[in-house]
């Protein structure tokens, strides 16, 4: 099988790729990526010269480099892992997102429709329920929860959802949806909070928690999203959507006070910051139906993938510093300035 990966050289989608070289090295994985700021080359170097590997540099939403691509490859399978993912960015500059995440995930249906793609799977996020009120632990995000979206990124993902559904609909398009919950682990961007917060404290800086630090994210180690996709990708019906999460739910003060704690660092490092605009106070996912359906459950408990990724940044330095001390650092400055 020819599977395109796109978004291959960001924090998800590598770790997909490896897995699925690993996991399938009857499977040949094309990787389309733009390699914005979020894409990074060095971290498919491992694998970049596999025979059953390709990297192709090109933009999702440029339609004609899509559509050679697929005359190219004729790939049974896509999976679209390609976005522009992070919230903040998505509050001060929207435009992108929506070019990238909605008509980016059109270029690629129409080409999968051309193409006679098998399976066409969208990486979408538990974001586009919105949230969930602190008080009420016994509520959870089920497939039948209706969109509900809070910020610009999540509205671009949840507008991708319903094309993609609009497309099975209409034009029977193979297609299926996974809506994760926060993921974690090994090459993740430092702008996110967990590895933000890793490299915050190895260089002893403040640690910006924003608002009170009691909004909860419910946390999932990569590699059991990315094993998740490989069985939708095998069992999923199409036109459905499965959720995924771990019941793993944590305060984002919490999960501060243990990486200080991990890395030996005073918590007087945390500094209080003004909140993020229009910011989800719970996610929690109810796994219940990928479960039962296709027999999924994590297998990495959070107090086990927490150590793996702290100990990933320590050993893996250079792949982090060559981030945060180029174009990222006028970013961060930007954000965190004067917050
Ligand atoms: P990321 O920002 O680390 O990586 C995104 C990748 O997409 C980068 O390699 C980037 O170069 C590439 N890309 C961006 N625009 C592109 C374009 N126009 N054409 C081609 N490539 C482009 O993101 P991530 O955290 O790995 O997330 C991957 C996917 O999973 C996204 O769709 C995101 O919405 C979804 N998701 C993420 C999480 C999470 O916790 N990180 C949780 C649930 C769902
Ligand atoms: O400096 C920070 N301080 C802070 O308190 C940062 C970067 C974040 N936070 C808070 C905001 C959130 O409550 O931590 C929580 C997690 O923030 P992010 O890492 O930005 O993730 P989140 O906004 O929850 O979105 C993530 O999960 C769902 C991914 O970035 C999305 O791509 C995915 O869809």
């Amino acid at each position: 099988m020819t599977i395109i990966v796109t978004g291959g050289a960001g924090f998800i989608g590598s770790n997909f790729v490896f897995h699925m070289l690993r996991a399938h090295p009857e499977d040949r994985i094309v990787c389309l990526d733009k390699l914005t700021y979020a894409g990074n080359l060095t971290t498919l170097a491992p694998v970049m010269e596999m025979e059953n590997f390709r990297f192709v540099k090109g933009d999702i939403c440029d339609r004609e480099a899509v559509f050679s691509l697929f005359a190219e490859e004729r790939p049974d399978v896509v999976v679209n892992f390609a976005a522009e993912s992070h919230v903040d960015r998505s509050i001060e500059d929207p435009g992108v997102f929506l070019r990238t995440n909605i008509l980016g995930t059109q270029a690629l249906m129409d080409a999968s429709r051309q193409y006679g793609v098998k399976r066409y799977h969208q990486v979408s996020t538990d974001e586009v329920y919105g949230d969930l009120p602190l008080d009420r632990p016994d509520l959870f995000f089920t497939e039948e929860t209706p969109i509900h979206t809070s910020s610009p990124y999540s509205a671009s993902k949840a507008s991708a959802d319903l094309l993609v559904m609009a497309y099975h609909r209409t034009y029977g398009l193979p297609a299926t949806i996974s809506r994760c919950s926060n993921n974690y682990g090994p090459y993740h961007f430092p702008e996110k909070l967990i590895p933000l917060m890793i490299i915050n404290c190895l260089n002893d800086r403040p640690l910006p928690v924003y608002g009170t630090g009691e909004n909860v994210r419910d946390w999932l180690y990569v590699e059991d999203h990315c094993k998740a996709i490989d069985l939708i990708l095998q069992q999923g019906r199409v036109g459905e959507v499965y959720n995924i999460g771990g019941h793993n739910e944590m305060r984002n003060i919490d999960i501060v006070r243990l990486i200080c704690k991990a890395l030996g660092k005073p918590e007087s490092l945390i500094t209080y910051v003004t909140d993020r605009k229009g910011h989800d106070l719970r996610y929690a996912i109810d796994p219940t139906k990928i479960h039962k359906e296709l027999g999924w459950l994590p297998e990495t408990k959070f107090a086990d993938g927490i150590q793996k990724t702290i100990q990933w940044y320590l050993e893996n330095r250079e792949w982090w510093e060559a981030i945060v001390s180029g174009e990222y650092q006028n970013y961060y400055e930007r954000m965190y300035a004067g917050r």
